[in-house]
């Protein structure tokens, strides 16, 4: 097989990995390693910033933990074999049940050209319209909400519009932790301009509403109600663009006459939404009065079971005061992962065909029929929609889809209700899992396995939330035996006899192919929006050195297009934009007295989803370092928890411990938990087990920010910390992971393990001796028994270190992490060791700044010793002046050490 090349050496300019920002990315090799990056001055993303994730992307890097080679019911073999077997087991289950029993779930993660042929060997070749992808988790309603209102999955806006609106409203976005450099630069336009004004509308107050003027906490769920509360005030209060609406627009009517009925007055609507109705009507006064206003939303809108109209509700308001198609205007749906946009370009979710054809646009089948030329195959293309995310896996489940193919996602994870999910997954008699690295949660469901070349080696395009399209170059060859992904996936189309159509020998012929088919027969009546046409028949030279460029490019538009619909003129077919009637629905998932409290699951400032890659780099665990439930004081109370303890939630799917940190910024009767933890990483803190598969008749989108739990405290004998040295680790499932707790944090020279059980320990030195086989060389005791310390040395090298008492007793554990790394202890060090530091070392607490290391006790202690300011932080400390994702936490520690500073409130602050 030939081996994937090394492609470059220097400088070279990439896109990072991480979130649909889709920043410029200019990396430093040295001797085949990529040994620095920064952001790139020249990408209109981000103008050289980078967030936290992305400046550590070449700390993620390195053959550690990668898959090594291809694997075929659990044996190494070669990729001959490996390709050949899945070619031939795929085509017996097609044989034997038929091409419908066949199915793929990609990801937004893989690169334009391996969606492209992904889709294209699906439903062009094996005829099967089950390829569904982890978009459909993601960015299905808003896709949805797209298609209804403009005839087309377009996003008007660009990023330059954030920068001039007046009036920016974020709607279930968290913009400052989810997409940090989209958040500095609305920051910097509106230190620009003193009139612009940012509103939040989240149940959580998140460090995005360090600058909002305007904050509504409202109920989770509640958001349709209070646009369609929107715009029947705009109606009242003669706001409405009638001339827009005339001209460019129908269904208003009808969409006013819901928005009526479900409103009433201002008052009803702020009962129903739970939030003040004067700061309600505010927000509708400045909604109203202002022209230029973006409304940008995300997973809090899209993730929901009403969540397509939700997106409607949102664009009606727009549509009604002409708030769009202008520069600062437009209703803006930004996407979470790097090519999700790429995914929904070239048709990868299922009910779509290719480029932007439906199975239902005239002509559409016989179209990209003629262009893949498989008129001559039997059977031709499937000629209806096939199965969404959710109902994928229920007809596995049910032995419908006996063979699934899943690339660059984590189904077993990321998937609610994953109990089902992974029953799913056991019962398919055939899985072939697609990744990169060694350790997953789904890898041991999987009876082929193809590893995978990943970021800084793969070649190939993106497209970022504002449709730009970027290259992603290869930097590195890929570590073992790793391929790429379109390569892997042409190779098994070629031993499935469909060699002519998948001969391609460079990513850049597909993006050509791709560039053509969204150009082919693309005008007249039938003329769709998505058209690359002018991005064709460049060549290879024109491919390695496309410069970031905004869809569509065309004829009419070589330079690109930075913002739709400036004439007024949609992509329906009378070229009116729709407005919908929407009638506000509440989360399926249910309330009760066995599961009182609302479930709210998102994401974590320095974690990337299921943490394959970002907790490689050991700076970005120590943020939030274990699985938590954030929670209001008034729930912790009546549950009986403590800030800092262990507790766990129920709901009729499963459960999730976590450590409890108890905050003002939840809602009373809800709780947070993150997306990330796996149980590679944690005993049970998976946030889709406890949510139910409930999705959108829409758009299929599961409900994952709105589940029903019960909470209670995990009452245990004892805590304790486990240091342990990376060598001392042995494959498959540690002892200590009996324990009815335990998180793992990676920390570069060792791991760091919080365990926690309800049954007492009674010799903690034979356990411990037990566990890894190495006994203790010294150790102190408290009286009790309650506290201990203790470290296992051997020929002069540490080799565990454990701590017994809460988690909130240990020292700074940076001193410890760098005598993991020491080949001979000195005696000034092995005397200290037990108490974990150096000589008058403190610990810095949980880190605030992942680029400069600093926690939060030395933070507290420089503000009490006279820094009243982040400037002065930043001039003392050196916190929040790279990537400014720290900010919002600094500005929250000023304000709590503040002499006199008021009591956190208890219920929702109030920010205006
Ligand atoms: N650090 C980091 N950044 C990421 C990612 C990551 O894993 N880590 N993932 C990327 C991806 S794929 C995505 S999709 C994006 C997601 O980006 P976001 O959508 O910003 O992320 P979430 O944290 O999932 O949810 C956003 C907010 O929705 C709120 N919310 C919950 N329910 C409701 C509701 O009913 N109404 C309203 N108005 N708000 C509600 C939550 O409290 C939360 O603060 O982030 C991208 N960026
Ligand atoms: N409870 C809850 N669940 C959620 C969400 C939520 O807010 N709450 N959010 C949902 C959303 S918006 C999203 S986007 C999903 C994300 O969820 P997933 O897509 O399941 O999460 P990732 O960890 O990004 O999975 C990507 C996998 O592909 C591997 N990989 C990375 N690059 C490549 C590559 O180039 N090729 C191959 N073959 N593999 C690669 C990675 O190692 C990783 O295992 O989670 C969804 N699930
Ligand atoms: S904002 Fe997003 S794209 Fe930009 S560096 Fe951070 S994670 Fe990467
Ligand atoms: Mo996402």
């Amino acid at each position: 097989m030939p081996k994937a090349e090394r492609l470059a050496e220097g400088d070279i300019r990439t896109t990072c990995p991480y979130c649909g920002v889709g920043c410029g990315v200019k990396a430093t090799l040295d001797s085949g390693s990529v040994i620095a990056v920064e952001g790139d001055r020249e990408h209109p993303a981000n103008y050289g910033r980078l967030c936290v994730k992305g400046t550590a992307l070449h700390e993620t890097l390195g053959a550690h933990g990668r898959l090594g080679s291809p694997r075929v019911g659990g044996k190494d073999v070669s990729w001959e074999q490996a390709l050949t077997e899945t070619a031939r087991r795929l085509q017996a289950q097609r044989n034997a049940h038929g091409n419908h029993t066949v199915a793929a779930y990609l990801s937004g993660q893989l690169l334009t050209e391996d969606y492209y042929v992904a889709n294209k060997l699906f439903k062009g070749f094996l005829g099967t319209p089950h390829l569904d992808t982890n978009s459909r988790l993601c960015m299905a309603s808003a896709v949805a909400g797209y298609k209804r209102a403009f005839g087309a999955d377009a996003v008007p806006c660009n990023y330059e519009d954030l920068e001039e609106a007046e009036l920016v409203v974020l709607v279930g976005s968290n913009l400052a932790w989810n997409h940090p450099v989209l958040y500095q630069r609305l920051k910097v336009a509106k230190e620009r301009n003193p009139l612009m004004r940012v509103v939040v509308i989240d149940p959580r107050v998140t460090d995005s509403c360090e600058i909002a003027d305007l904050y509504l906490g409202i109920r989770p769920g509640s958001d349709a109600y209070l646009f369609n509360g929107l715009l029947a005030w705009m109606s009242a209060h003669q706001r409405l663009d009638s001339v827009y609406l005339e001209g460019h627009t129908e269904g208003f009517d009808e969409a006013l006459s819901a928005a009526q009925q479900s409103a009433g007055s201002v008052h009803d609507v702020a009962v129903a939404c739970d939030v003040d109705p004067e700061r309600l009507e505010t927000f509708y006064y400045w909604f109203a009065s202002q022209l230029h206003v973006v409304t940008l939303y995300s997973q809090g809108v899209n993730q929901s079971t009403s969540g397509t109209d939700k997106c409607n509700a949102i664009i009606n308001c727009h549509l009604a005061g002409g708030k769009l198609g202008l520069p600062g205007a437009g209703p803006f749906s930004i996407t979470g992962q790097p090519n999700a946009m790429g995914g929904r370009e070239v048709g990868g979710l299922a009910n779509q065909l290719a480029a932007h054809m439906d199975y239902h646009t005239p002509g559409a089948l016989d179209l990209v029929s003629r262009f893949w030329a498989t008129k001559h195959l039997t059977p031709v293309l499937p000629d209806a929609p096939g199965h969404k995310a959710v109902e994928l896996f229920d007809a596995i489940d049910r032995g419908e889809i006996t063979a699934l193919w899943v690339m660059a996602t984590n189904p077993a994870v990321s998937m609610p209700d994953g109990a089902k999910v992974r029953r799913a997954l056991a019962r398919c008699p055939l899985v072939i899992v697609s990744e990169c690295v060694a350790n997953t949660d789904l890898l041991p469901y999987a009876d082929i396995v193809l590893p995978a070349s990943g970021w800084a080696e793969k070649d190939g395009t993106v497209t970022n939330s504002e449709r730009r399209i970027s290259r992603q170059r290869g930097m590195l060859t890929p570590p073992g035996e790793a391929q790429h992904d379109w390569w892997i996936i042409c190779e098994v189309a070629k031993r499935l006899g469909f060699a002519e159509a998948f001969s391609y020998s460079h990513p850049w012929e597909i993006f050509d192919e791709h560039a053509r088919l969204s150009g082919f027969e693309n005008s007249g009546t039938s003329k769709r929006l998505f058209d690359i046409s002018g991005l064709a028949g460049k060549g290879q030279d024109a491919y390695d050195a496309l410069s970031p460029i905004q869809w569509p490019v065309n004829h009419a538009a070589p330079r690109g297009t930075p913002r739709l619909f400036e004439e007024g003129v949609f992509a329906t077919a009378n070229g009116r934009a729709k407005l919908l009637p929407i009638t506000p629905r509440l989360p399926e998932q249910r309330l009760s007295t066995t599961y009182p409290l609302r479930l709210n699951t998102g994401r974590v400032r320095d974690q990337w989803h299921t943490m394959t890659r970002t907790a490689r780099a050991p700076r970005l665990m120590n943020h939030r370092a274990e699985p938590f439930i954030e929670l209001h004081p008034v729930d912790a109370a009546n549950a009986g928890v403590s800030d800092q303890g262990l507790a766990m939630l129920s709901a009729t799917e499963g459960e999730y411990r976590g450590r409890v940190r108890i905050s003002n910024a939840q809602r009373q009767g809800e709780v947070f938990v993150p997306m990330h933890w796996t149980d590679c990483f944690t005993k049970q803190g998976r946030s889709g087990a406890l949510l139910t598969g409930y999705t959108d008749p829409v758009s299929g989108q599961p409900e994952s920010k709105q589940g029903a739990v019960a909470l209670t405290n995990l009452d245990m004998a004892w805590q304790a910390t486990l240091l342990v040295a990376n060598e001392q680790i042995s494959t498959g499932s540690p002892r200590w992971c009996k324990s009815a707790y335990w998180s793992r944090i990676p920390m570069g020279s060792c791991e760091r393990w919080q365990l926690a059980d309800t049954a007492p320990v009674s010799n903690w030195l034979a356990t411990v001796e037990a566990w890894l086989g190495v006994p203790a060389s010294l150790w102190c005791e408290d009286s009790t028994s309650a506290r201990l310390r203790a470290a296992g040395v051997v020929k002069g090298q540490l080799r565990w270190w454990l701590m017994v008492g809460p988690p909130q007793e240990l020292p700074g554990l940076a001193w410890l992490e760098a005598r993991f790394n020491d080949v001979t202890l000195d005696t000034a060090h092995r005397q200290r060791l037990l108490a974990g530091c150096d000589d008058g070392a403190v610990d810095a607490g949980p880190v605030v700044c992942s680029c400069h290391q600093v926690g939060q006790a030395t933070i507290v202690k420089a503000i009490r010793s006279g820094d009243t300011s982040v400037e002065a932080l930043g001039a003392r400390l050196a916190c929040g002046t790279q990537c400014g994702s720290c900010i919002p936490e600094l500005k929250s520690l000023l304000e709590e050490e503040r002499p006199n500073a008021c009591a956190k409130q208890t219920t929702n602050p109030e920010m205006a």
